[in-house]
């Protein structure tokens, strides 16, 4: 008991902790409502329609070119108001499923609803779909939104992004339609734009002289450390080209929680010290930026490349 009560410590501290290199999505809904249902069928549509039954679905989904995770607690956990709570402050959009099966499970569905609607933080999108709505048993949008107190949900001072659905899970009927609108709200979020944190810019020329060095966090902060790096990527430069033959460069190593990420041109090679996992396309993009600034304007040019490793932080559009 010692042991569980640790292993879920743990657990919950690095969910607390984790980065969302892509958007963590929660699927709330009543017990029976369709939210397994839904998972599996994001995960494949062709698949089987018999689905075990687990406590905990974690499960990273693609959608066209994106990515999200949907997180799906089973009954037994999701009767706990307080581990609702605490996946709502780590998530980034919520799906709500309804049980819109007869206009009595509406009606009760929809009250669950309102209960929780105020937990659910408004700064993130919120889709709702009424689910098992089969041919035979069609409701128009207009009635199935009459249950549904719109006020609460979204208000003039605390406007959400929201969207409502009626659909069929089991055979996708509407499914596509909902989240094309809702993983749309999801990318648009900042954070999920690709993001580069450059720690540091070194530019040696191909023979190891160090002639350029920007630091941008404290590690490797000595200055002779700089010289030592520059020093050994000169090197492995050098073999690389002597086993591979003329042009073949190093372009990017990976140490620890660290890549150092490479870019050579006109004798000079620009290397930027980026977090491991960091967008390694777009990183290299921003070492051929700096190499062009460096190239033309040398040293006047620090205050540009310092200006563009910050903007690199936050936005894509200076980059592409
Ligand atoms: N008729 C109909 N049945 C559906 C539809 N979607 C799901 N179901 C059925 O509803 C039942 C419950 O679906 P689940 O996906 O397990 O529901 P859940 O929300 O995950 O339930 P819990 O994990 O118990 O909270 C299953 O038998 C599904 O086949 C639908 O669109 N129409
Ligand atoms: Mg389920």
């Amino acid at each position: 008991m010692k042991n569980l009560k640790k292993s879920v410590e743990a657990f919950t501290a690095f969910l607390q902790n984790a980065k969302h290199s892509i958007p963590w999505v929660l699927l709330l809904g009543e017990k029976g409502s369709g939210k397994t249902t839904l998972l599996y069928y994001l995960l494949s549509s062709n698949r089987d329609k018999v689905f075990p039954e687990t406590a905990f679905n974690w499960i990273d989904i693609s959608y066209g070119t994106e990515w999200f995770k949907l997180i799906d607690l089973g009954k037994e956990i999701l009767n706990d108001e307080r581990i609702i709570e605490y996946f709502l402050n780590i998530a980034d959009g919520v799906v709500y499923v309804i049980n819109g099966e007869t206009d009595e499970s509406l009606r009760n569905s929809t009250e669950n609803f309102h209960k929780i609607i105020d937990k659910i933080p408004s700064n993130i999108p919120l889709l709702t779909l009424i689910n098992k709505r089969n041919p035979e048993r069609k409701i128009n949008l207009n009635k199935a939104l009459s249950f549904f107190d719109l006020g609460k949900i979204s208000s003039p001072n605390d406007p959400r992004s929201f969207h409502f659905e009626i659909c069929t899970i089991l055979t996708g009927d509407g499914v596509y339609r909902a989240f094309d609108w809702f993983v749309s709200k999801l990318m648009d979020y900042e954070a999920y734009h690709e993001s580069v944190t450059v720690h540091r810019v070194l530019i040696y020329d191909v023979n190891g002289l160090l002639d350029f060095d920007a630091q941008f966090s404290n590690i490797i902060n000595k200055s002779e450390d700089a010289v030592l790096i520059t020093g050994l990527l000169s090197a492995l430069n050098s073999m690389t080209r002597t086993l591979f033959k003329e042009s073949s460069f190093l372009d990017v190593v990976t140490v620890g929680d660290y890549s150092m990420v490479l870019v050579t041109r006109k004798e000079k090679i620009c290397c930027l010290f980026v977090e491991r996992g960091d967008a390694l396309g777009k990183a290299k993009q921003i070492a051929e930026m700096i190499l062009d600034i460096f190239l033309t304007e040398g040293e006047n040019g620090r205050i540009a490349i310092e200006n563009l490793i910050e903007e690199s932080k936050k936005d894509e559009e200076v980059i592409s």
